[in-house]
């Protein structure tokens, strides 16, 4: 069996124990176990014959029992019973807003809710509010809880479809007769949300390719399954199209079912007036069928420089192609570095140490430590002396490295209710930058928590804004804000905005951070990792800047290093 397979099911493990109530500690290591396999240094099966998986921390005797018999067997028979046992809706209860494992045991204990279904029927009968610990205000959040849910559909997070998708598409690679495939769809937009999982692969017979594919381990249930397509479900409750064409047939496939919509009607529309007809298995024009080996071809054909997949959504993108080569958007490769990480003296994982080494050995030339603030006390936040005593630590380590990597001191400084900042000038004076981010009072009304924002951008002392509208993709809105002002200000100060390159945030969004960067303000991508494996966060934050249309030269972070150092030591001196 796969290891992202293991990892997935030793993930879902945790949940159902969470939601049956069982020991917190237990859960999470689950949780754990599977972030560890997700993060092997090298071959798990060559791990567990080596005896190098005992080694990794986190993964006890039990554990490694488990791994073992997934890993040789694919079968883990405590994995069946609990899926069997645990009543499927529970699990979806844990997305609804504030509702923990510890109160879906209690809803389930003492009013038998299995479903959201349930959750809103209780919640409408005035059932909830009644019960020890709830109330009438948590009953009404639930409710609200509920129909957000609602409207977010089905959909799933960018960073789960792509997990789920890539051992999907590599199987499908391997299968016999397969010349071409592709993920396409939103996942290929690099969406921050998908409704599912959509394949594009050629072979001169579909038929058998489908056939191994409906039979993968991965599937859990075949929804349809013909001669040239098949949509499944997959184990997680993911749906994911599949559809097989001709090698000659693969770039006008591969460019329909990557889409947009939006952008697929543009594009048939220009065939059309220029005498063509486009669909997903070829163009013709007036002298028949024109060949087409890439989908760079095919724009060709219809006067059009090649479009990026995660610019298509009809957004400008056909007339940009139109006046010759799209400028080239900002790649995960040229980050030189990033800010906003937190270490184990906040709310973080890892020690100042590790981060840096998950750093290094990504690639990037330095790092920003951004600790919470002291107000964030249920995140760790850092006291002054606690401040002082980091900036110690951090002053050895730059020592050490002797040039070759450098840590800067920041932090992730509390935005209080007024907009002012949660430490005192004297000690922000001391960071070598500052990130500032609302993480409380979300209910204010729009006006104030504008003005609040748009204080602290104005503050001479902030560098960069993060997280600016404080949204939790699929589990909590926005808090209400006039983004527009904030930017206008941002702009204004010279202060920059961060792209929070958390799959669950991913904040600014695209069209916000297209308008940030025509009013002229500097985006910065940041993963907001909380652990070395958070720095990968960054991808998404580069998938974001990238539908937004940015080249290199608008991301901060891309800068070279004396650059960068440069340029936050002059916006030191200024503000002091
Ligand atoms: P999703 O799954 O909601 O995250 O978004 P997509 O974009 O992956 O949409 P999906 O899976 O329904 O369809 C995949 C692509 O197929 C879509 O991006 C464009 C193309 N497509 C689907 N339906 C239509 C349609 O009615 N007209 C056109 N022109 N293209 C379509
Ligand atoms: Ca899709
Ligand atoms: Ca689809
Ligand atoms: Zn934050």
């Amino acid at each position: 069996m796969e290891t992202a397979r293991i990892a997935q099911i030793l993930d879902e493990m945790g949940t159902l124990l969470e939601v049956r109530g069982e020991n917190p500690f237990r859960c999470r290591a689950y949780h754990n176990v599977s972030q560890a396999l997700r993060a092997l240094p090298s071959d798990l099966s060559e791990m567990i014959t080596s005896g190098a998986l005992a080694e990794v921390p986190g993964i006890g005797e039990t554990m490694l029992s488990k791994i073992v018999r997934l890993a040789t067997t694919g079968h883990l028979p405590a994995y069946d019973e609990l899926r069997q046992s645990t009543p499927p809706g529970l699990v979806a209860l844990l997305r609804v807003p504030g509702l923990g494992p510890k109160k879906i045991k209690a809803l389930h204990d003492e009013l038998k809710i299995e479903s959201l279904a349930d959750l809103r029927a209780a919640g409408e009968a005035g059932k909830i509010a009644a019960l020890k610990g709830f109330g009438a205000k948590t009953e009404a959040k639930i409710l609200e809880g509920i129909t957000f849910i609602e409207n977010v559909g089905d959909r799933i997070l960018l960073s789960k479809a792509r997990r789920l998708v890539a051992p999907v598409l590599a199987a499908v690679r391997t299968f016999p007769g397969v010349i071409r495939a592709e993920a396409c769809g939103s996942v290929r937009r690099w969406k921050e949300t998908i409704g599912d999982l959509d394949i594009v692969f050629s072979a001169p017979d579909p038929v058998p390719v489908l056939d191994h594919f409906v039979a993968l381990p991965d599937v859990a249930q075949v929804l349809a399954h013909g001669p040239t397509k098949a949509s499944v479900r997959l184990a997680e409750g993911v749906q994911c199209d599949v559809r097989g064409v001709s090698d000659e047939q693969f770039p006008f496939a591969l460019h329909y079912f990557t889409g947009s919509k939006e952008h697929n009607i543009a594009m048939r529309r220009r065939a059309i007036a220029r005498g063509y007809t486009l669909n997903e298995y070829s163009l013709t024009g007036p002298d028949g069928a024109v060949p087409c080996q890439t989908e760079a071809d095919l724009y060709a054909a219809l006067g059009l420089a090649e479009i990026p997949p995660e610019l298509r959504e009809d957004v400008g993108e056909i007339e940009l192609a139109e006046r010759g080569p799209l400028p080239p958007l900002v790649e995960r490769s040229q980050l030189t570095g990033t800010f906003h990480c937190h270490t184990d003296w906040s709310d973080g994982a890892a020690t100042l140490e590790e981060m840096a080494e998950a750093a290094r050995t990504r690639g990037l030339k330095y790092l920003g430590i951004a600790d919470h603030s002291r107000s964030a006390g249920y995140a760790g936040g850092l006291s002054v002396e606690r401040v002082r005593a980091q900036w110690e630590e951090i002053d050895r380590l730059n020592t050490k490295y002797g040039g070759t990597f450098h840590l800067y001191k920041g932090t992730e400084c509390d935005i209080l209710a007024d907009g002012s900042l949660d430490y005192p000038d004297t000690l922000l004076q001391g960071f070598d930058y500052v990130v500032a981010s609302v993480h409380s009072l979300f209910g204010m009304a729009r006006t104030d928590m504008t003005a609040r924002i748009v204080r602290a951008v104005s503050n001479p002392r902030v560098t960069m804004l993060g997280h600016p509208s404080g949204r939790l993709l699929l589990t909590r809105d926005a808090y209400a804000v006039d983004l527009d002002a904030v930017i206008d200000a941002a702009a204004r100060a010279g202060t920059m905005i961060e792209i929070n390159a958390d799959p669950h945030r991913l904040d600014l969004d695209d069209a916000h951070c297209r308008r940030a960067r025509q009013r002229g303000v500097q985006i910065v991508v940041n993963p907001d990792a909380h652990s070395m494996g958070g720095l990968d966060n960054l991808e998404y934050g580069i998938g974001v800047a990238r539908r937004a249309g940015l080249g290199p030269e608008c991301v901060f972070n891309t800068f070279a290093p004396e650059r960068v150092a440069r340029i936050l030591d002059e916006r030191r001196q200024r503000s002091s």
